[in-house]
């Protein structure tokens, strides 16, 4: 099998998460294809090749379009900001290359459709990264074996505390253009994939979105604000297909909270609990058996890979944010040579997309919406 040259676009905190796991994948995973360094792409001179060479990247580039015409590229990988990522995507389908996008998917649901009709035939896959924490994969697990019963509610939060910080840099995380969102596509994207990964899809939701600082103060201006048009913070209360109620919150504004991306799951046979920030760990009850065994127990999350033959480190010895990015590309790899392609693909990004547009929906015209799924 030859190795597959990989475009990266964009140089950020995703470039780098990206970056290691195309560095890694080939380590822990010797069995799925080799992937190449071959070109990274971006329009800061000075970050891009801090970058390049910090994870040594063959080439660098400063025109998208150029990336996405060369012959000697196979993958493009997108992972700049969100208003980008559909005229990128198409480009880079037609292009006839595979294509990978970060989350979430796109600035709307119009541009998802699009994005996803574009890459029907070529491989295709969206980063919902924390899919591949190995206490969530237990999680699934014990849904799918039943474990949990019949599944009452699932609770999610994703709390971040960076909002109100007025020494932040504006980037283009705060502006409706660039972004599509706020809190919604950034945080509850992540919520959203999970529980619908876990639980199948979210029938209908009702939603509030608010904007704590309509107006920020401007680092670079002191002294001055800027205006701001998206979600600081969106509470979602949902109902999934399978008859179980969910709640959803993400913030930016959750002070005391660096990245607590966490759920909550509740059955008639038991629960599991998770937190991003504690990742190596599941939180489980058993509601059966000796009434004062019950309580809810701490379980170290197994090594991911075959018994006995782990692709990281031996049991016990803790994974981080960084092997959920080299999990999920192991997955988009193997997937490339398989009858079926690794989940997710653009088609779990645009049901994603569908619950977000529900969401901003809801919470603008202060009603209930059905997803469409
Ligand atoms: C936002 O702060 C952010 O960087 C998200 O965009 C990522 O998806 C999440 O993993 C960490 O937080």
């Amino acid at each position: 099998m030859s190795a597959l040259n990989v475009a990266l676009i964009g140089y950020g905190f995703m470039g780098k998460a990206h970056s290691n796991a195309y560095a890694q994948v080939g380590h822990f995973f010797p069995d799925v294809r080799k992937v190449r360094r071959k070109v990274v792409c971006g329009r800061n001179r000075a970050g891009l090749e801090a970058l390049a060479k910090a994870w040594e990247w063959e080439e660098i580039e400063s025109d998208w379009r150029r990336v996405i015409e060369r012959k000697d590229v196979d993958l493009v990988d997108i992972c700049t900001p969100n208003y980008l990522h559909s005229e990128m995507a198409i480009a880079a389908a037609e292009a006839g290359k595979m294509v990978l996008c970060e989350k979430p998917l796109a600035n709307n649901l119009a541009e998802a459709r699009e994005m996803t009709e574009a890459v029907a035939s070529v491989p295709n896959f969206v980063w919902f990264n924390y899919r591949r924490v190995p206490a969530v994969e237990l999680a699934r697990r014990f849904i799918e074996e039943g474990r949990l019963g019949r599944i009452y509610q699932y609770r999610a939060q994703y709390l971040q505390q960076w909002g109100p910080d007025p020494s932040r840099p504006r980037n283009w995380k705060m502006s409706k253009r660039t972004a599509g969102s706020g809190v919604n596509g950034d945080l509850n994207s992540h919520l959203v994939d999970m529980a619908m990964m876990l639980l199948g899809p979210i029938r209908e939701l009702s939603a509030t979105f608010e904007t704590f600082l309509a107006k920020r103060p401007d680092p670079d201006n002191p002294g001055s604000t800027y205006p701001v048009d998206i979600d600081d913070a969106v509470l979602v209360q949902a109902r999934f297909d399978n008859g179980a109620l969910g709640s959803f919150e993400a913030t930016r504004f959750a002070t005391g909270f660096q990245n607590d991306n966490s759920f909550v799951v509740h059955g008639s046979r038991g629960m599991v609990e998770f937190h991003f920030e504690d990742m190596n760990r599941l939180v489980f009850a058993d509601a059966g058996g000796d009434p004062d065994l019950r309580g809810r127990r701490t379980l170290l999350a197994p090594s991911p890979g075959p018994p006995g033959a782990p692709h990281y480190w031996k049991p016990g010895h803790p994974l981080g944010y960084e092997h959920t990015f080299i999990s999920s590309l192991a997955d988009f790899l193997a997937g490339v040579d398989a009858p079926e392609p690794a989940k997710p693909t653009f088609e779990d990004g645009l049901a994603v997309q569908r619950v977000l547009a529900a969401v901003e929906a809801s919470a603008l015209g202060r009603h209930w919406v059905e997803t469409g799924l």
